[in-house]
């Protein structure tokens, strides 16, 4: 092809769709951003630039960006620390399998093994989080490997890596590239054999309850069904919530330290439990092997045993199992069942009302404003589907909690990698998925000051997403991990910080609110305003949610730390604490 590497490069984007790039430009980079200039932009067919302040972000703004459209999204940095920067995003990129391709210019390439100036080397860096990660050397070399980064990432196995020097990517562009096949997504069936055991182990079992995660996605309506043939409540993981919660009548919650409701009951008292797409991480909120009867299922047959001691597993994907199953089970009519899942629901709607709905009491008249009502709140005044993201910390426990799904809203968040700071980029990026849909950002006080630099990335393309902030002045789930652990709090309160003049004064409609009786007024300015927004709403950093099940140890955790704070003299209010806190801070 006429041009350079990079045209080429840039061109083998375009023919499979990608219309944008996430990134900073720089040094060894600029031939490609170069190139990307040349295109005119998507609105010629070519590709756009989006410039970022720090390529972290980048890196979650194509992460969302992929996992919202399904398809390939791109984000590039230039050599040393630029494509360092990189890696906390493709960590949470990879780990979701999202399929993101990332160009890491690299150093000339004379000099690469001489220290030289930035010196990395991203073709060894970028193995853990990615599952293709290759150096372009030669002209000839690059289009066959850019085609192999694509074809890695859209076949689902996660982050691509290209590495290229600047001077290569100048070079006269040799050969011709492949083309990329698109194919509709296969389905994985089970071995007969496996199905037919686990459908006569659920046929003699007196009680049965499903775990649902990420992989119950799309069989929302053959699972309930199954469940309502066998008497079976269903929990779910945090990823799997939007996708199983809604329209569910057996629906009895989320376990996990950041849980609610019955799910932890449920799963723990059924004769079988089943996996459905879950690889849940943490193995003491699942049941023994040796009580319960696991199941599994799951389309990656590596996954299954590894967190419990599981008897009957099936290699295949949840839908096509679930309805094999639906032919094989007979439905349950004995007691045992029915009583089994109206005691999981009735256990399920006491906890719901005891710590879920508790709060509403006299939550409008509250200082600071509760989060729970903060997000109750939010919940009802966002659109029907609307994409919610949340950061890393207690925007998951309030998301989980107060977000309602209803099969068209999203819910996500850096759920498998656990990063902070990802709300921001990631509502930029599933807004550049989604152009004409509502994007929430649920964002932590740190979260945001963490990446607060996108904001003036938002202000400058005025992308239209809507930005949360709860802002409890300290990093409120550390805060709490080391209550339950007996530790006083330590090193996690900040001084207070007003978002929304930060935020006013990029040009972002912004309103702080301290009022809880302002708050759903200053929700729905933002929501209708039609550019970005940012609502900082002080909230309560004494709103520490404690697991639905928790241990006798963490409990006395709990007690310890909070006598402790106490004989310290730092009693009483936390944000009394928090200020005294800060004082013993040692100033430079
Ligand atoms: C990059 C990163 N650093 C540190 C952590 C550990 N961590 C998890 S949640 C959290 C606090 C989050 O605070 P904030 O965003 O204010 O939310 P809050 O819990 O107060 O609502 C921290 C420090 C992490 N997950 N990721
Ligand atoms: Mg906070």
């Amino acid at each position: 092809m006429a041009g350079t590497v990079a045209d080429q490069l840039i061109a083998q984007l375009v023919a499979v769709g990608v219309r944008r790039i996430y990134g900073i430009v720089g040094d060894s980079l600029n031939p490609i951003s170069d190139a990307v200039r040349r295109t005119g932009g998507s609105a010629k067919g070519g590709i756009d630039w989006i410039h970022v302040r720090n390529e972290e972000a980048a890196a979650f703004m194509a992460s969302a960006d992929a996992q919202m459209s399904g398809e390939l999204a791109v984000c590039a940095g230039s050599c040393g620390p630029g494509n360092l920067h990189l890696i906390n995003g493709l960590y949470d990129a990879h780990r979701s399998r999202a399929r993101v391709l990332a160009i890491a210019a690299h150093i000339p390439s004379s000099m690469v093994g001489s220290d030289y100036f930035q010196e990395t080397h991203p073709d060894r860096l970028f193995v853990e989080c990615s599952g293709y990660c290759e150096l372009v050397s030669t002209a000839a070399q690059a289009p066959g490997v850019v085609g192999s980064a694509i074809r890695h990432s859209l076949a689902g196995e996660g982050v691509s890596v290209v590495t290229i020097s600047g001077d290569i990517a100048e070079l006269d562009a040799e050969g011709t590239a492949p083309v990329i096949a698109r194919t509709a997504p296969p389905e994985l069936v089970p071995a007969e054999r496996d199905v037919r055991a686990l459908a006569e182990a659920l046929d003699r079992a007196d009680t049965v309850a499903f775990f649902v995660g990420e992989g119950g996605r799309g069989s929302h309506d053959e699972i309930v069904e199954l469940a309502g043939l066998l008497g079976a409540p269903i929990g779910h993981s945090l990823r799997g919530k939007d996708a199983i919660q809604y329209d569910n009548p057996y629906d009895v919650g989320m376990t996990g330290l950041l849980g609610y409701g019955a799910a932890h009951a449920g799963i723990h008292d059924a004769d079988v439990l089943v996996l459905l797409g879950t690889d849940f991480p943490y193995p003491q909120f699942l049941p023994d092997g040796e009580k319960v009867l696991i199941a599994q299922v799951d389309s990656d047959a590596s996954v299954i045993g590894r967190r419990a001691e599981v008897q009957l597993a099936v290699h295949g994907e949840v839908g096509p199992t679930v309805r094999r199953l639906l032919e094989l089970v007979s439905p349950k009519k004995g007691k045992k069942s029915r009583k089994f899942l109206e005691k999981t629901l009735k256990k399920h709607d006491e906890l719901m009302s005891g710590t879920v709905g508790a709060y509403t009491k006299r939550a409008d008249e509250l200082r600071p404003i509760h989060p729970e009502h903060a997000a109750d709140l939010l919940d009802q005044v966002a659109a029907d589907d609307a994409i919610f993201t949340a950061d890393t910390g207690m925007q998951n426990v309030w998301s989980a909690r107060y977000l309602t799904p209803n099969g068209r809203r999203r819910i996500f968040g850096s759920y498998l990698h656990g990063s902070m700071a990802n709300a921001l980029p990631h509502a930029v990026g599933a807004q550049y998925a989604h152009p004409g849909r509502q994007v929430v950002a649920m964002a932590g006080d740190g979260g945001l000051a963490m990446l607060m630099g996108e904001l003036v990335t938002v202000a400058a393309y005025q992308v239209p997403v809507k930005i949360v902030v709860f802002n409890n002045s300290t990093l409120g789930l550390v805060k709490l991990e080391m209550l339950v652990d007996g530790m006083p709090d330590f090193g996690v309160d900040v001084p207070m910080v007003d978002y929304a003049a930060v935020a006013q004064a990029l040009g972002i409609h912004a309103v702080r609110v301290e009022d809880p009786k302002r708050l759903r007024r200053a929700y729905e300015e933002a929501l209708a305003h039609p550019g970005p927004a940012l609502v900082d709403v002080v909230t309560d950093p004494r709103a520490l949610s404690l697991p639905p099940t928790i241990s006798g140890e963490q409990v006395k955790g709990f007690a310890l730390a909070m006598s402790k704070v106490v004989m310290n003299g730092g009693a009483g209010e936390a944000v009394a604490m928090a200020r005294s806190n800060l004082r013993n801070v040692p100033r430079p």
